[in-house]
């Protein structure tokens, strides 16, 4: 797997982060981790592990994601959470389907059968739902968890899409102009785990919004 880099952004992650890349160390990945300078704590937590640290100059969970993929330099990447609710034992099982299947792009999901989510609500469960569901209906989307944004794929394949989203809605801008690019996509089950501490940077009615508005446009083509 040393053809792979993880990006992985972090905002507030001190408790989680550390735990995340111990537990990567058994790993043979490339880590890349996108932050703002100003998140010190953060910082000073992973100090002493072998990762880049990438400071952005802007702000956002999209921002962090776009300005990783203009930093890799091998043939795959995978976008993980600093929070722990990724498996890194999911990451051999994705990358092996990548290539078997001669797939571009491959979505985790917490929705395929023997799938599941320990860190899911009632309100974002229905709130995954309802958006993948629009994403069949608007893009005729074949993922089945379009929000997890737990992603493995080829790296010339992603630069490609140039993706704008500073925001969440960065998790549908990627599966819909990798749709309209007719790359092949396809989901894996899954199982994500409760975040290890801190607090979830996801608020469910502004990102909310956010993801409606930008799915809304993307359909009308103003965007
Ligand atoms: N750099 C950066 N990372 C972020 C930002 N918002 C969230 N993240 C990271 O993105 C990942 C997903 O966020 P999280 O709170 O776990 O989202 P949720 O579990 O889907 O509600 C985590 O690693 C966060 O630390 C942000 O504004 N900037
Ligand atoms: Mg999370």
């Amino acid at each position: 797997m040393d053809n792979i880099t993880l990006i992985i952004p972090a905002k507030k992650e001190r408790e989680s982060l550390p735990k995340v890349l111990t537990e990567l160390q058994d790993y043979n990945v490339k880590i890349k981790i996108i932050l703002e300078s100003s998140d010190y704590e953060t910082i000073h937590s992973i100090k002493d592990f072998d990762c880049e640290i990438i400071h952005q100059t802007s702000k956002g969970y999209g921002d962090a994601l776009i300005l990783g993929i203009k930093n890799i330099k091998t043939e795959y990447f995978c976008i993980f959470n600093a929070d722990g609710s990724f498996n890194p034992k999911e990451l051999s099982n994705m990358a092996n389907l990548l290539i078997s299947e001669d797939g571009d792009l491959i979505f985790a999901s917490r929705y395929e059968k023997n799938a599941s989510s320990e860190d899911d609500t009632i309100v974002t469960i229905i709130g995954n739902y309802f958006f993948t569901f629009l994403g069949k209906l608007l893009f005729n989307l074949p993922i089945t968890d379009i929000l997890y944004t737990f992603v493995i794929g080829k790296t010339d394949k992603v630069i490609d899409l140039n993706l704008q989203s500073k925001d969440f809605a960065f998790c549908v801008e990627l599966p819909i102009k990798a749709h309209r690019k007719k790359l092949k996509l396809f989901s894996v089950e899954s199982h994500e785990r409760s975040r290890i501490a801190g607090k979830k940077k996801v608020n469910v009615i502004r990102d909310g919004f956010l993801i409606l508005k930008k799915m809304i446009y993307m359909f009308l083509k103003i965007n």
